[in-house]
């Protein structure tokens, strides 16, 4: 079966197919922009993306949706990461928490898939650490240099390499529910 990861994010889509390749799943990857829903739930953005890639494609097909919640921030920039690093990126966010000593946050992953006419499978991720002071490393993507997990040994996930990141990322917990899934599924 061919399964397409569809998205317009590079470093997405390393990690995924990374993380699938080492489970024996093959994918190929669309960067096809969808349209992207307002809403504060990452399961609502990725269902609905999934269903349009399907629409779009008439074949099995993936998304994943994730984001960035600051507790001291009320959850922000969550569902809006894409736009907010786009914007105002690291240096905005860490203007924003200068002086914060509740530097809590967590990445959230949201996997979206839909293999035929029926129902949109749901897998989802949780990566809970803190924002650094200032942004340490060139791996990654994103907030990757200002996000150190707590499972972690305190380096930024920009100062992993992306099997170390996968280990323990948000979207690496995501990816393996799904290809448990995936498996049974095929
Ligand atoms: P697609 O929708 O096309 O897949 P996107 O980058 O717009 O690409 P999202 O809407 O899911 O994807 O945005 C999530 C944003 O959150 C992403 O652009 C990053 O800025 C941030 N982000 C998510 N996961 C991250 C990670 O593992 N490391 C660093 N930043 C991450």
């Amino acid at each position: 079966m061919r399964l397409t990861f569809v998205t317009t994010n590079a470093g997405k889509a390393a990690e995924v197919r990374s993380l699938l390749m080492a489970l024996g799943i093959e994918i190929g990857v669309r960067a096809i922009r969808l349209t992207e829903i307002q809403s504060d739930s990452l399961e609502e953005i990725s269902a609905r993306c999934c269903e349009e890639a399907y629409e779009i494609l008439r074949e099995p097909v993936f998304v994943e949706d994730s984001g960035l919640f600051i507790e001291r921030l009320n959850g922000f920039p969550g569902p809006y990461s894409s736009y907010v690093q786009r914007t105002i990126g690291n240096a905005g966010i860490l203007k924003l928490m200068a002086g914060e000593e509740n530097r809590r946050a967590y990445f959230r992953s949201c996997i979206a898939c839909k293999l035929s006419d029926g129902p949109v499978k749901l897998f989802s991720g949780v990566c809970v650490g803190r924002i650094s002071h200032e942004p340490r490393g060139s791996g990654g993507f994103g907030f990757d240099p200002l996000f150190i997990p707590d499972e972690g040994d305190g380096r930024t996930f920009a100062e992993m390499d992306v099997k170390e990141k996968s280990a323990i990322s948000h979207r690496g917990k995501a990816v393996r529910l799904f290809a448990e899934w995936l498996k049974l599924a095929r």
